[in-house]
């Protein structure tokens, strides 16, 4: 079972006996936690024209065929080693980077890589239930291309703990397929990762939205001084573009159906009454996604974070693009909330570092909504899609405790509770999404009636290509 044919690899697995053994005792176990967690309804009687890395050259990369979701050939690559790599913040700035694991920061560095890997399969397992409620075969493809990846990603991070961490990264490998998204007991650790995504406006959004934060994240840890978290966070990236694509096209695609109803239906009628989804549930699921994402983030203070600058194991995103990479006396401006009124405090940049990080997912958040309301624009529309001030419907960090509109007013407990479902999907507006999405399009070529055909198919095959066969 364990053979590089099976397994694409650029880490000399044939090579490496103690990876093959711990990977003969994981894999059976992946499997059948895909088969039972992984996207219900399509194991057995599906091919999917899907992309599977067999090498990290661009050639290599986009190497498309029919498979068997279940025989995809999840793969274990790292990008290619950058020659003389030196630290590049914190510390030990200057220094060569590590090979191996510090003895002193394996506890932090094992926790960075546990927490990244449990997201992997928990979007997996948030997705499950999608595929029966698909809007057309191309969306149903672009799924299944997500998940096999994040599937990959959960590999990515196996291979770290198999080879770096021992007996406890071989027991962290295994636990990562025991806890589950939203169960009571086991719960994946991150909150984002445990909300339920049962439709495909969330399944939207989350793809823009908390993918991003991978992308954040992973660009974050592409900084480490540990030099394989470092390359395989990089070569993740490069898949983390396509994840953040399909939630973005996917909602430009429900914003283009949306005009053009809103055009059939006369400005003032509800496109619902045509099967649309009216740009108001756009905006409340926007704001669900993007405040959950922001929580991913962590705390504005945070001595972890700070720790994990000075140690090096965690960077900020483009750490070159910065003059002072010690930060040993610099400090952040930072609102914080006191007695109802905001108040500015200088706090240490090093404790500042989640802040840092949210302030540039922010940033790259906007500029995705800005590309939105060119849709509405040159649909000679006047509503525009905006992000909710950083405040809004948070859980972790300073503003946990409170309420906020999305404009960042205060609220009181009462008056958000009275209002919260102005800001974000009430339960009437779930059943209206599942009602349109009931019947899912698996005609190749058909979309359903909230969706605009994408502009071209996939690897250049035309937009009605059989994306995803049946046998019977
Ligand atoms: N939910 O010091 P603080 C992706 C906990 S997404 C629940 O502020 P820190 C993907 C925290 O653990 C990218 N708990 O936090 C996307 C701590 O607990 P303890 C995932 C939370 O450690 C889509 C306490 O609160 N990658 O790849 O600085 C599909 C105090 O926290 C949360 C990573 O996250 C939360 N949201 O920062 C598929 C990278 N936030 O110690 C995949 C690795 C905080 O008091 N992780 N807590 O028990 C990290 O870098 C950090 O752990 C975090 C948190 C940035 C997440
Ligand atoms: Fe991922
Ligand atoms: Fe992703």
């Amino acid at each position: 079972m364990i053979s590089s044919e099976r397994i694409p690899n650029n880490v000399d697995l044939s090579g490496n006996k103690r990876l093959q053994r711990a990977l003969e005792h994981w894999q059976p176990k992946y499997l059948q936690w895909w088969r039972d967690m992984g996207p219900h309804g399509f194991q057995d009687y599906h091919q999917v024209y899907v992309r599977t890395a067999v090498s990290v050259d661009p050639e290599g990369w986009a190497n498309f065929e029919y498979v068997k979701l279940p025989e995809y050939r999840w793969g274990i690559f790292l990008a290619e080693p950058v020659h003389d790599r030196r630290i590049g913040f914190g510390d030990f700035h200057g220094q060569p980077v590590w090979q191996e694991v510090p003895g002193e920061f394996r506890n932090q560095l094992r926790r960075l890589i546990v927490t990244q890997g449990d997201t992997e399969p928990a979007s997996v397992e948030q997705q499950r239930l999608l595929g029966q409620r698909c809007p057309s075969m191309y969306d149903l493809r672009n799924l299944f291309q997500v998940n096999v990846e994040e599937g990959r990603h959960l590999w990515a991070m196996v291979y770290l703990l198999h080879s770096y961490f021992g007996r406890d990264g071989r027991d962290e490998a295994e636990e990562l397929l025991e806890r589950q998204s939203g169960n009571r007991d086991k719960p994946r650790i991150l909150q984002a990762f445990n909300e339920p995504i049962e439709n495909w406006l969330d399944f939207f959004m989350f793809t823009m939205f908390t993918d991003r934060d991978g992308k954040s994240q992973l660009m974050s840890l592409s900084e480490s001084s540990l030099d394989p978290l470092s390359r395989t966070t990089r070569f993740m990236l490069t898949e983390e573009a396509h994840h953040m694509f399909v939630g973005e096209t996917g909602v430009s695609r429900i914003l283009e159906r949306t005009c053009q109803l809103m055009r059939q239906a006369g400005f003032s009628e509800d496109v619902r009454k045509l099967g649309g989804i009216d740009i108001p549930t756009v905006q409340k699921h926007l704001n669900q996604w993007f405040s959950l994402s922001l929580d991913l983030h962590g705390g504005e203070v945070s001595s972890n974070a700070a720790s994990y600058f000075a140690n090096g194991l965690k960077g900020r995103a483009k750490e070159e693009t910065y003059d002072d990479h010690l930060l040993k006396d610099a400090y952040y401006h930072m609102e914080f909330f006191e007695d109802g009124r905001p108040v500015l405090k200088d706090v240490l940049m090093r404790n500042a570092m989640n802040e840092v990080l949210r302030d540039w997912y922010v940033g790259d958040c906007g500029a995705g909504v800005a590309r939105w309301n060119r849709v509405l624009e040159q649909h000679g529309m006047s509503d525009r899609l905006t992000l909710p001030d950083r405040k809004f419907n948070r859980r972790i960090g300073m503003y946990g405790g409170f309420h906020f509109d999305p404009n960042g007013v205060p609220l009181s407990a009462e008056e958000w509770e009275r209002r919260k479902y102005e800001w974000l999907p009430a339960a009437s507006d779930l059943e209206y999404l599942l009602s349109i999405m009931a019947e899912p399009v698996y005609q190749p070529g058909q979309f359903a009636s909230y969706i605009a055909p994408p502009r071209r198919g996939i690897n250049q095959l035309p937009i009605d290509f059989e994306y995803v066969r049946t046998e019977l």
